[in-house]
Order: C-alpha cells, then sequence, then structure tokens
C-alpha cells in the first residue's frame, strides 16, 4: 500500500491512500535517510509504503519512504545539530508576515527566503493584519514589496479580518502543493479557514494573537483544498490512478465509474516559529541564495569572496551605490556569522 502522509504527531502518522482510505501509521525500527539526522524521520507530504497491521482498525507500519522531491528543514528549537523536517514535497511557500501584532522581522523574512532558494521552492510573501497597519506600517509595507518584488518575489497584503488581498493569496494555491509557514498568530489557520469554510480549523480565539497559545497549531497537517471547476471540453485528461511528478498529489485509479478531477491543490498547515536556523548552507554558498548577490557572482576580486570585509568586492560597491538594499546586506551579514565555520 502506497499513501501520502497528511499529519505527524509524532509517533503517529495519518496517511491517505490512493483510494482514499486513511490510515494511522506507525514507523517500526530506525530508519535513517540519506545519513539525516531528523528528528522526524517521516514528515507530513512524504509518500510511503506500508503494511497493514490491523486492517479492522485501519493501522499500518510503514515501511519504505519514497525518496523526496525536496523539504524544508530547520534546527530543532532545543538541539542546534538536529533538524526538523517541516514538510516533503512542496510546491511553494506562503510565509505569512504581519507588521503588526506580531511584528515580524525583516532577519526572519530573510532567512526564511535563503532557506527556500536553497531547495528551490519559490517563496510568496503574505503581509497579514492590514486591518492594523497605520501610515507607518504601510509605508514599510510599501518600502517592502518594491524591495522583494524587484527580487523576483511575490508580495501580497492581505487582510482576514476585512477579506481584502485574500482572493489574491488564493489564486497562488491553485493546483499546487503550499507549505505555510509564519510565527504564531500571523493568522495562518485562519488564512486556511478562511480559504476552505469547511474545514473549522482551531485559531487563537482570545483577544487578538497574545493570548498564550490557546488554540495555537501544535502538529503540521495537510489539507486538500475544494476541487477546481472542471477544465474546458477539449482539454486532454490527467492520467489517472498515478503520482502526480511534479505535484505529488495522488490521483484515485481510474475504474471507470469516477472522474478524475485535477487536483487542485494542497495546503500545510504548521505550528507558528520562532526562529528559523540556517541549515547545510555553508558560509561560501550564503550569497548564492540572495538572488541580488548571485547576479554578481565570480565579480569580485577574490574568488571566494564572503562580501565581508574582502578588498575589491562588488556586492559591498552594489550597496553603497544603493543597488543592494542595505537592511538585505545586514541580514547577510548577520546570517553569515551565524554559520560556524568548519562545519561543513
Ligand atoms: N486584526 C486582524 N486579526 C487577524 C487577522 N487574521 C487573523 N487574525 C487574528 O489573529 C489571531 C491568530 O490567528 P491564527 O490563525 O490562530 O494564527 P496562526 O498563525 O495559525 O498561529 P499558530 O497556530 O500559533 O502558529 C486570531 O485571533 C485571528 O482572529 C487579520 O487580518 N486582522
Ligand atoms: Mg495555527
Ligand atoms: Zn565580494
Amino acid at each position: 500500500m502506497r499513501g501520502k502522509v497528511y499529519k505527524s504527531t509524532g509517533s503517529w502518522y495519518v496517511v491517505r491512500t490512493a483510494e482514499g482510505e486513511v490510515w494511522n501509521a506507525r514507523l517500526k525500527g530506525v530508519f535513517k535517510l540519506d545519513g539525516i539526522t531528523s528528528t522526524n524521520p517521516v514528515s507530513v507530504g512524504d509518500v510511503v509504503s506500508m503494511e497493514p497491521e490491523n486492517p479492522d482498525e485501519k493501522t499500518a507500519i510503514i515501511t519504505e519512504i519514497a525518496d523526496r522531491q525536496n523539504y524544508i528543514n530547520r534546527q530543532s528549537p532545543s538541539h542546534k545539530m538536529q533538524h526538523h523536517i517541516v514538510a516533503a514535497n512542496i510546491d511553494q511557500v506562503l510565509l505569512i508576515c504581519t507588521l503588526k501584532e506580531p511584528k515580524t522581522s525583516q532577519g526572519f523574512i530573510d532567512r526564511f527566503l535563503v532557506t527556500s532558494e536553497a531547495y528551490h521552492i519559490p517563496a510568496i510573501l503574505v503581509f497579514n493584519k492590514a486591518d492594523l497597519y497605520r501610515q507607518k506600517e504601510l509605508d514599510k509595507f510599501a518600502q517592502w514589496k518594491t524591495m522583494y518584488e524587484s527580487l523576483g518575489y511575490h508580495v501580497i497584503l492581505m487582510s482576514i479580518k476585512e477579506l481584502t488581498g485574500v482572493e489574491e493569496a488564493r489564486a497562488t494555491l491553485a493546483g499546487r502543493i503550499t507549505l505555510l509557514s509564519g510565527h504564531s498568530g500571523v493568522g495562518k489557520s485562519s488564512f486556511i479557514n478562511t480559504v476552505f469554510p469547511a474545514l473549522h480549523l482551531k485559531t487563537h480565539q482570545v483577544s487578538g494573537w497574545s493570548g498564550k497559545g490557546i488554540h495555537t497549531t501544535t502538529f503540521a497537517e495537510m489539507f486538500d483544498l475544494p476541487p477546481l471547476p472542471a477544465p474546458p471540453i477539449g482539454t486532454a485528461a490527467q492520467p489517472t490512478g498515478t503520482i502526480s511528478p511534479s505535484t505529488g498529489a495522488i490521483s484515485p485509479s481510474a475504474d471507470g465509474k469516477e472522474q478524475n478531477p485535477a487536483p487542485a491543490g494542497q495546503i500545510i498547515d504548521t505550528p507558528g516559529m520562532r526562529e528559523f536556523g540556517i541549515v547545510d548552507i555553508s558560509r561560501q554558498e550564503l550569497s548564492g541564495y540572495f538572488p541580488e548577490m548571485r547576479a554578481l557572482a565570480g565579480l569580485c576580486q577574490f574568488n571566494n569572496c564572503l562580501h565581508a570585509e574582502e578588498p575589491g568586492c562588488v556586492v559591498k560597491e552594489a550597496v553603497q551605490q544603493e543597488r543592494i538594499a542595505m537592511d538585505r546586506y545586514i541580514s547577510y551579514r548577520s546570517i553569515l556569522d551565524s554559520i560556524e565555520e568548519n562545519v561543513f
């Protein structure tokens, strides 16, 4: 049996098969994946093989984890050397940020973007709670929008409360597997509830985000988005009974009885994170994950230039000439300093 992991609660995994059956599966023995030491060997989005353990209770043992197309990793908050896989086989990440209640820092955003660049996963920045922004925050947003869009990122202003920007954000989800990320209280679960009200996800119920963790999301979980409208007549049908290589979505087997609608996409809700560690990135490769610095690769006087104190550095020159935003350079230097040397 093969299926896709929709939820991981530590030792149990909720797995859905191609036929739409839901099994509670667990691991037996020790799993080593590509030599990665991970605190969670199986993550949401993984495609797994399993053997039924108790078919009546729909419990199963996971026997194999299919190779991952990609995954988003972060450092375990408690053990710096352990990684935590947030989700696997995703098409894009939607980072929900806020300029108020709570405030997302540029450092956090840039760390996140570096990770998404390193894993070749497109990132979209959604600034939520626009209804709370005053002129100061609106100016900051306008500045960041210009800056991040010039780097190639899609930036959206949204208010779930006032339902502005929600359509624009929702439109980015179609047909893709999207990981939602961001600090606790920025509105990740609220966003899913608004896009797909039938799910009734629990959100912070207290006055604003400060109500300490009530109904905070504690485990990552994937949800199927509502089906898309039928494709126009004349478009080629998708092959059935397969796992789509591009989306990883499992299409139901064709038995001639049921239609096989195009996958509408999936969305993964995650618990809020306080910080985003940079893992598996060396100091030397870091600037390659800043698009504006990547464009200048190889032009510095020294070919191993870290764009820090070296002479003849075109990156620093670009910062002085304001072709690279000073704030982005500050993020770069701060991440550079946080990567320990000789680890890799
Ligand atoms: N003013 C305002 N409040 C919002 C908006 N969107 C969400 N909220 C509120 O923000 C609080 C937190 O929302 P959640 O959706 O639970 O946040 P979350 O990102 O899922 O949080 P975690 O699960 O802890 O990571 C709730 O009280 C929401 O009602 C918005 O656009 N404007
Ligand atoms: Mg939540
Ligand atoms: Zn340089």
